[in-house]
């Protein structure tokens, strides 16, 4: 399962703006509220120059990044958990992905319209907040009674497990109530597991994004500053992004004029591998990496995952006929040249079931089947 990311906000901030630039996938941006209302669903490269290096040196027949995918969501208004504008429709759209991108406008243009008449972003991410924290509570709401019912049938295994998740609902829903994330509410362990059935909004982290303009993506701006305050009361983090500049960006045809373009505004990678590098960091993503004459591959697991749930990415009889893993570094491969000089270097490990995989390893596995 790649990482999956919802991009909500506003009507109008430039989501569709950022998800085109994205994915390059012609979602539709207009100065339009609501012109999105299907969700488009973009598949984009995790850009890692690790890989581009591997793919220099083993010189494969293929070179597979690991990947991200973006829904584009329609906006969401005041009222939007009550049926105001597009209403309910993005619950739908919405539960089913890992992480939030929550996109925040922060460049002024008399030309495009604000829902609200003018540029807020704390008022703006406030709205936003109180509508998911609202749609939860209806989840919730709705999630007790099918538990109360249920609880009078089940067995006593299942019964444990329902309880557990209304222990769970029964400390989120005040917090829901006052506009706030699911998230924030300390939970048991088991309980944390339990309410994972809900599907609770509030519960997946959230990046917040700002989209500027030129100049504030040069200097910064006041709106800035006011989503980044926003985001570190939440725990989390702002990444800023120039929505129109990225679509321009990506409409130039070579990765030369691309760098001479970033130069120019003082920027070392483009907004996408910013967020998606933000998002990595948010979710404790890590790399590793497969690497021979076939392929070379970037694989995505979470800090802390061992060497089983690593190769159970690849693929799960990986996982089931694990035996272990030869592993090497990638930063020794370049420092020493090649995987030969590696293995004289002794730099090649065996390593078994309760190694915890390392961000940059390179991998081969040995299983049975
Ligand atoms: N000046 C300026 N305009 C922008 C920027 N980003 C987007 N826009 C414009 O804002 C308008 C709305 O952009 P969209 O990307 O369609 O906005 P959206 O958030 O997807 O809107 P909905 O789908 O209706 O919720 C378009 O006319 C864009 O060209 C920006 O960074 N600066
Ligand atoms: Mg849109």
């Amino acid at each position: 399962m790649p990482l999956n990311c919802g991009i909500v906000g506003l009507p109008n901030v430039g989501k569709s703006t950022i998800f085109s630039a994205l994915t390059s996938a012609k979602a539709e941006a207009a100065n339009y509220p609501f012109c999105t209302i299907d969700p488009n669903v973009g598949i984009v490269a995790v850009p890692d120059a690790r890989l581009t290096k591997l793919s220099a040196m083993f010189k494969p027949k293929k070179t597979v990044p690991a990947i991200v995918e973006f829904v584009d969501i329609a906006g969401l208004v005041r009222g939007a958990s009550k049926g105001e504008g597009l209403g309910n429709q993005f619950l739908s759209h919405i539960r089913e992905v890992g992480m939030i991108a929550h996109v925040v406008r922060c460049f002024e243009d008399a030309d495009i319209i604000h829902v609200a008449n003018r540029v807020d972003p704390a008022d703006d991410i406030e709205v936003i907040h109180t509508e998911l924290a609202l749609a939860d509570l209806d989840t919730v709401d709705k999630r007790v009674e099918k538990l109360q019912k249920q609880l009078k049938v089940q067995d006593a295994q299942i019964k444990k497990e329902t309880e557990r998740e209304l222990s769970a609902l029964a400390k989120i829903r005040p917090a829901l109530q006052e506009g706030r994330a699911a998230r924030t509410v300390s939970l048991e362990a088991d309980e944390a597991e339990a309410v994972k059935r809900a599907f609770l909004i509030t519960m997946k982290k959230e990046l917040l994004v700002c989209n500027t303009d030129e100049e504030g993506m040069k200097a910064g701006n006041a709106h800035i500053e006011a989503v980044r305050r926003a985001a570190s009361a939440i725990g989390s983090e702002a990444v800023v992004i120039c929505g129109k500049f990225e679509a321009e960006l990506g409409d130039l045809g070579s990765e030369e004029e691309r760098r001479e373009f970033l130069a120019e505004l003082g920027l070392e990678e483009t907004g996408l591998a910013s967020l998606i590098h933000a998002a990595y960091r948010l979710l404790g993503l890590r790399t590793f990496f497969t690497a021979g004459e076939d392929e070379c591959r970037a694989w995505t697991i979470k800090a802390g995952d061992r060497a089983p749930q690593a190769a159970g990415v690849i693929h799960t009889d990986f996982e089931k006929g694990f035996i272990k893993a030869e592993i090497y570094s990638y930063d020794d491969l370049i420092s020493l040249g090649s995987e030969k000089a590696i293995k004289e270097a002794g730099k090649l490990r065996q390593e078994g079931k309760e190694y915890v995989v390392q961000d940059g390893d390179v991998i081969f596995f040995k299983f049975n089947v």
